[in-house]
């Protein structure tokens, strides 16, 4: 039985885009979806019909891809990553499909605000930073370039903590982001996959008399999959975003009536449904919970089963797998699948080992997003045989194989083999998954050119040595359409007035712009543009804190998970060098600044959450201060997150990127400040070098140690009371901190700040403190002179095409998947291509 696609009329009100159609739509599906007349319709109602507006409208592209990759059986990428911070739908989705301005049109004729219906949408917060973030830009990238993907990741229920400050504390709120229902995505329960946990292994002989091994789990747990489109830039192409959601099995309910044990059922679905419960709030540190990991197994055992259903649908046989899939692991969150992807080639589609190992290898990839030694993930031995007895034995197989050739390669050197084995045996057991990500795929890059060289020369220096062909750099790039042309409108509107459109897609044609930097109209222009933008983020702030800011100051913004090593305290030293400068001279010239901060602290972080406190208790003091007269502000802005940031990267003018040389992989917000033409302030970290060298070097604010001299200072011991003892402004600014001036007299709170530093201050913020404030003061000078500025605001912006997600994709796309575009037809009125 079997309905003709031809016959599926689309009707007009689904996908018709004039100004008519849309209003029509609008109304029918506040009418009928919502259920509201539009005398009972809340704000939240009109958001609701509106998206399903749009969602009609991308179906067609939907389905026609979903049609034509199986005709094709094209080859796809999977982008597997325990993250992705996608941020609010509406707005992309629109700029996608090219509708934003008709849509804005319709909406503001049934004389509804357009801007509060888009402001209305929360944000699904499945994400924690820099790595979430990055796989939601890739998706973009990836359909842009009508490259076939599904992004395969976890449906976490609460995700990233809303954040609020009380008394300048971080206070953790859950985020209930599914509440008001979500528009954007389709349940398929039709291709739920089941998840073993726990039990044994057993061997039996199969009707050839030949032994196989057998998992016999303890429980399963259902997955899932919640779709979400994830379209293209003007172009037909609408990928799927699949997000696994863990359900009891109802079988565990039958059986437990029947043996009288409800409580016991009951608490079975508990724990079953935990597994997809929550997102682990940690940016760059691991936990090493048995949850953690059973979410790990739980998405990737979906995921790789979900491509193994795709595979018969499409009759390939399974010998082929690595030519239809290619399988990109964000991180090793997801490097269980080197074992899983064994053993459901081995023991459940039974290929010989050599064989399953060789498509494995071909088919996995793996990229690593940070040298921090406390991120590298590993499992205890006793929990990960509990949970995965299976795939414990399969890595042990790996292992023993991969020893005996690095034992050839690397003849006599028992001490790399120590350091290379899948398996850490130098004290308490434990499985080491960058080692399995390593030994399992084709492939293995860093995510800036400093980070690819660092990571060959120190935590995968055993596994380049060994295998040097799979390294590669792939330098993280981010989305213009989100961060340029959604967030940033007018100065969307004055460049496609100067050079056309296609910069949008292809971002090195930005490089137009400089031929502006001496035309006066075009200069005030981009002044003015900045202006108004600082203008509505000041006005957010005076109704958000009542704090009032000046335009004309220095917009000054550091926004980034709360960390040590990102040094948001060093921040803080040069604004009380400034404050200090000040009440020695209240009459001081000194350029106006507003200093704005905005992060998330992990919740166990304490060091992280007693920084928050310190910007806090610094912006408390600094902006009632007579003495200031309002010439420096200090802000924390609560809750940083996408759709936040798409309002504060336009609005800077100074883009802080101070971590210590040698940590911040790559960093991705430097990018979408320095594209909305905000100069840098940074070390030459991670990403950071890039930047400078296509903006130039004249147009950054370079300072601090390298990674190299802040390897050899540490080597020689370093010792920050020295840089105290030598430097007065220093030394004022630290008792400041310590004398309880901040924190009304009492000064045990922030004793831990002061203490770590003057202790140990592994970070090497007194290192490169004055360099810090010397480089700040040629910002200020150089603020002073507006033209000089725009000129070096518009050189940033015009430079900075490198950085598109379109270029780091293209390079995934020809080094490391070996894939090619699939063109998606435009159909009319029916819903498939043929
Ligand atoms: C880097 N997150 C940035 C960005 O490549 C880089 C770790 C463990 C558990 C959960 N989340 C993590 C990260 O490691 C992370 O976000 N790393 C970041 O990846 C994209 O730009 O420098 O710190």
């Amino acid at each position: 039985m079997q309905l003709r696609n031809e016959l599926v009329r689309v009707e007009a009100d689904r996908t018709g885009t004039t100004i008519d159609n849309l209003k029509r739509a609008f109304l029918e599906n506040l009418y009928y979806v919502q259920g509201k007349p539009p005398a009972l319709a809340t704000l939240n109602d009109y958001y609701m019909a509106l998206a399903h507006t749009v969602r009609d409208r991308i179906m067609q592209r939907w389905n026609n891809s979903a049609i034509t990759y199986t005709e094709n059986q094209s080859r796809t990428v999977c982008y597997l990553s325990a993250e992705f911070l996608m941020g609010p739908h509406l707005g992309n989705n629109l700029i996608n499909l090219g509708l934003y301005e008709p849509m804005k049109q319709a909406i503001d004729e049934l004389g509804i605000n357009f801007d509060e219906l888009i402001e209305e949408e929360g944000e699904p917060g499945l994400g924690n930073g820099g790595l979430g973030r990055l796989a939601a830009c890739y998706l973009d990238s990836l359909a842009a370039l009508e490259i076939p993907t599904m992004g395969y990741g976890i449906r976490y229920e609460f995700g990233i903590f809303k954040q609020d400050i009380r008394d300048g504390w971080q206070v953790e709120i859950t985020d209930k982001w599914l509440r008001n229902g979500n528009p954007w995505e389709l349940a398929r329960p039709e291709w739920t996959v089941s998840i073993p946990f726990g039990g044994h292994t057993e061997s039996y002989r199969n009707s050839q008399g030949v032994y196989r091994a057998r998992w016999v789990p303890a429980w399963e747990v259902k997955g899932v999959p919640y779709d979400t489109p994830t379209l293209g830039y003007k172009v037909n192409t609408a990928n799927t975003l699949r997000l696994w959601k863990a359900e009891a099995p109802e079988s565990f309910d039958f059986q437990a009536f029947n043996t009288g044990d409800y409580y016991g059922a009951v608490n079975a679905k508990v724990v079953s449904e935990n597994i997809t419960k929550v997102l682990y709030p940690n940016d760059d540190e691991i936990q090493g919970k048995v949850l953690r990991l059973q979410q790990q197994f739980f998405f990737v055992s979906c995921s790789l089963q979900d491509m193994i259903r795709i595979m018969k649908g499409q009759k390939i046989p399974m010998e082929r797998f690595h030519e239809k899939f290619a399988v990109q692991l964000n991180d090793t969150h997801p490097a269980i699948a080197v074992a899983e992807l064994m053993r459901l080639l081995v023991d459940q589609e039974f290929l010989g080992w050599d064989e399953a190992w060789a498509i494995t290898q071909n088919t996995l990839a793996y990229t690593n997003h940070t040298l921090l030694p406390e991120a590298l993930e590993r499992w205890q031995i006793d929990l990960f045989r509990d949970l995965l007895p299976r795939h414990l034995e399969i890595i042990y197989e790996i292992n023993q194989r991969f020893m005996d050739d690095v034992r050839v390669k690397f003849i006599d050197d028992d001490a790399r083999l120590a350091r290379m084995s899948l398996i850490d045996e130098s004290g308490e057991r434990y499985v080491r998954m960058a080692n399995l990500a390593c030994v399992g795929s084709h492939a293995i890059n860093g995510v800036a050119a400093l980070h690819s060289e660092l990571l060959k020369q120190t935590v995968l220096k055993d596994f380049y040595e060994y295998s040097p062909e799979k390294f590669s750099n792939k330098t993280n790039g981010v989305t213009p359409r989100r961060f340029m042309v959604l967030s940033n409108p007018r100065l969307t509107q004055l460049i496609t007035d100067r050079i056309g459109s296609g910069w949008i897609t292809d971002l090195e044609q930005l490089r137009q712009l400089e031929q502006f930097i001496d035309d006066p109209a075009f200069c005030q222009q981009w002044r003015s543009i900045k202006q108004a933008i600082k203008q509505d983020l000041a006005d957010s702030i005076q109704k958000d804190y009542g704090v009032d800011v000046s335009i004309d100051s220095i917009f000054d913004i550091q926004v980034k998970r709360i960390h040590e090593y990102k040094r948001q305290h060093l921040n803080l030293l040069h604004i009380i060098t400034l404050y200090n400068r000040i009440k020695a001279n209240p009459n001081i010239d000194i350029t106006p600044r507003t200093f704005l901060f905005g992060g998330k602290a992990a919740p166990g972080y304490f060091m992280a959450k007693l920084m928050i406190k310190l910007v806090s208790a610094v912006s408390e003091v600094i902006n009632r201060d007579p003495d200031v007269r309002g010439r420096i502000k200090v802000v924390f802005l609560k809750n940083y997150n996408v759709k936040f940031a798409q309002h504060v990267y336009p609005a800077a003018d100074l883009s802080e990127q101070i971590s210590t040389a040698g940590k911040e992989a790559s960093g991705t917000g430097n990018m979408k400040f320095a594209m909305n033409g905000a100069l840098t302030i940074g070390t030459l970290d991670g990403a950071n070098v890039e930047i400078m060298e296509q903006a130039g070097e004249e147009n950054f604010f370079l300072f601090g140690l390298t990674a190299e001299e802040v390897r050899e200072r540490k080597a020689r011991g370093y010792d920050p009371k020295a840089y105290y003892n030598a430097n007065p402004n220093l030394q004022l600014v630290i008792d400041r901190i310590a004398s309880g001036f901040f924190s009304h007299g009492d000064k045990t709170l922030f004793q831990p700040i002061v203490d770590n530093l003057m202790q140990s201050d592994p970070y090497l913020l007194f290192a490169d403190y004055q360099s810090y404030v010397e480089c700040q003061d040629r910002v200020a000078e150089a603020y002073r002179d507006q033209d000089k500025w725009t000129r070096m605001s518009i050189l940033n912006a015009a430079r900075m095409g490198m950085f598109s997600s379109d270029r780091s994709i293209q390079e995934y796309c020809d080094d490391i998947w070996n894939v090619k575009p699939v063109t998606v037809k435009e159909t009319e009125g029916f819903c498939s291509a043929t």
